[in-house]
């Protein structure tokens, strides 16, 4: 008997996306800080990450027969995380799991199981849906807890009506919760993007939970209250990552990872005194960095800064709620150049507001500021985003199946653009931005910040690959 087998499913990409050509192959940070919070508990934990170990669906079953159900192994529960885009392959496991142990209850949670709870619940063989934050909630269903008094949880009842049971309150003080049990993943396996990392072996973690801002495009399955862990307490962890799996490099994932700046200016100088030996990159937002922090950040081995910028024309970046002055992204994009550190600027097309005008004013602006690197993804309105509401509302959501909300297919039709026009623009930012001598020769004299020839070279033909699939409608989508 194991008390709780928590599966990430496996997903595989459709040809010419950002994700499938830049080779990303990230841990499931979700499963792993729910796991560690669990076993502090006294319950035994497991953690298959499909897209490692078991890729399709009959190397799941192989796995569940030769290392559970051979050796009377059966999980009281089975807990899935699920994003929307993996929904689709999240029931087809959890289908097989309850086929092998009927008796073991199967939970699914993340952002998906949090905002499209009633989909989730309607397939027979899932039991209960974890709504936000899920360490506590998970906890009391293994306590063996009234099914009707924990919160968080939606169920079906015996009339197999959903039932929501009250919000589960967020877990207020975020340095209580342990590291994530890293150990559980294979962690010599992971990668993050191509071109994200400087050197490897590279780690991606997250320091912070929940996000104040309220763009329309995003998923809040932790909700507004920003919580930071402490310096002191993300320092041991990446000491940890470094001695016991020798990470020198992290990607920081947190929508803002300067959201406080004292406490990132203190975890700079630990790195500095302790002299640890990190290279790292974060996501952060134009108006929460400044000239003192960034000089402070390089000085602690950080190589490349991403900001969201979506589009260059000031009213649509407001009808995103992005809450952003764009004149910050030149004298930001500058700041860095000054300090050697690598900008990365990400991109939305295809947005509800976008026209022809919109978008070529945007890949102009894009070439005049010049930063080193871009991201594209397509405006894609995940269930509980303000997008969805709106898509909902216009009636313009395309009928697509889950499993196309990758950020590389029009999902919404607009006013102004054909999904066939949306699916040029996602190209053409690409395509102008990178294949230009000037960009090639600067990415070229650059190879030590994006991690060496190789990395280049491959992330080089996965461009390609984007920019120039063969034409527009490679992708079955239907406007
Ligand atoms: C790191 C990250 C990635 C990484 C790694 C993903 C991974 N394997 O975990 C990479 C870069 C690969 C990635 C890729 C993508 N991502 Co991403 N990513 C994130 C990010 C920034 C952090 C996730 C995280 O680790 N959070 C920390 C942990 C602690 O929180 P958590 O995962 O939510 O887990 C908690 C609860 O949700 C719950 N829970 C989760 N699973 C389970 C399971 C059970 C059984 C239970 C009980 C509870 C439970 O309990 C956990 C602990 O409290 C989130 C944004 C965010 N801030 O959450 C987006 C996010 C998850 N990604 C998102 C998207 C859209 C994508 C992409 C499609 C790319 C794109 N176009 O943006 C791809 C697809 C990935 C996929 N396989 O589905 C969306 C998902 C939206 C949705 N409705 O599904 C998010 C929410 C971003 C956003 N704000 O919109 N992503």
């Amino acid at each position: 008997m194991i008390d709780c087998l928590l599966i990430s499913p496996a997903f595989i990409f459709e040809k010419g996306n950002m994700w499938k050509e830049m080779r990303a192959l990230d841990p499931p940070l979700g499963l792993a800080a729910l796991a560690a919070w669990i076993r502090n508990e006294g319950y035994s934990v497991r953690i298959i990450d499909c897209d490692i170990s078991a890729p399709d669906l009959r190397t799941f079953i192989s796995i569940l027969k030769k290392d559970f159900a051979t050796k009377n192994i059966n999980p009281r529960i089975i807990g899935f995380t699920c994003c929307t885009t993996t929904s689709a392959a999240a029931y087809k496991y959890a289908e097989i799991a309850k086929n092998f142990f009927s008796n073991s209850k199967i939970v699914f949670g993340g952002p998906h199981a949090s905002f499209a709870t009633k989909e989730v619940l309607s397939h027979d063989c899932i039991d209960y849906a974890v709504i936000g934050e899920g360490e506590i909630t998970i906890t009391e269903i293994l306590k063996n807890k009234p099914i009707e008094s924990i919160n968080g949880l939606a169920y079906k009842n015996i009339n197999n009506q959903i039932v929501y049971n009250a919000i589960r309150a967020r877990i207020g003080d975020i340095n209580l919760i342990p590291m994530p049990a890293y150990d559980l993943l294979d962690i010599e396996k992971y990668s993050p993007p191509l071109g994200a990392f400087k050197r490897k072996p590279s780690f991606i973690i997250t320091t912070s939970r929940g996000c104040p801002g309220k763009c329309t495009f995003c998923t809040k399955t932790l909700g507004n209250l920003h919580l930071q862990k402490n310096a002191d307490k993300i320092f041991s962890e990446l000491q940890y990552l470094n001695n016991q799996y020798g990470i020198k490099d992290i990607v920081f994932h947190d929508d803002t990872f300067t959201a406080d700046k004292n406490n990132v200016q203190d975890l700079c100088k630990l790195i500095i005194n302790e002299k640890l030996d990190l290279s790292w990159h974060c996501f952060s937002r134009l108006d929460y960095i400044d000239e003192d922090l960034i000089i402070l950040m390089k000085r602690a081995g950080c190589h490349q800064i991403m900001f969201g910028v979506e589009s260059f024309d000031q009213k649509i970046l407001d009808s995103y709620n992005k809450n952003i002055d764009l004149s910050l992204v030149k004298k930001t994009v500058e700041l860095l150049r000054k300090h050697d550190i690598t900008s990365r600027l990400a991109f939305i097309v295809g947005g509800p507001n976008d026209t022809k005008e919109s978008l070529e004013n945007s890949i102009t602006h894009l070439r005049n500021i010049n930063p080193d690197l871009i991201v594209v993804n397509v405006a894609t309105p995940f269930p509980g985003t303000e997008l969805y509401k709106q898509a909902i509302n216009k009636k313009i959501l395309n009928k697509h199946t889950w499993d196309k909300y990758t950020g590389a297919i029009p999902i919404i039709t607009t006013e102004n653009l054909s999904c066939k026009e949306v699916v040029h623009y996602y190209r053409k930012f690409y395509r102008n931005f990178y294949l230009r001598p000037m960009q090639i020769f600067r990415i070229i004299r650059r190879i030590k910040h994006f991690g060496g020839i190789s990395v280049v070279i491959k992330a080089g033909l996965g461009l390609l690959k984007i920019a120039f699939s063969k034409k527009d409608t490679d992708y079955n989508y239907e406007c």
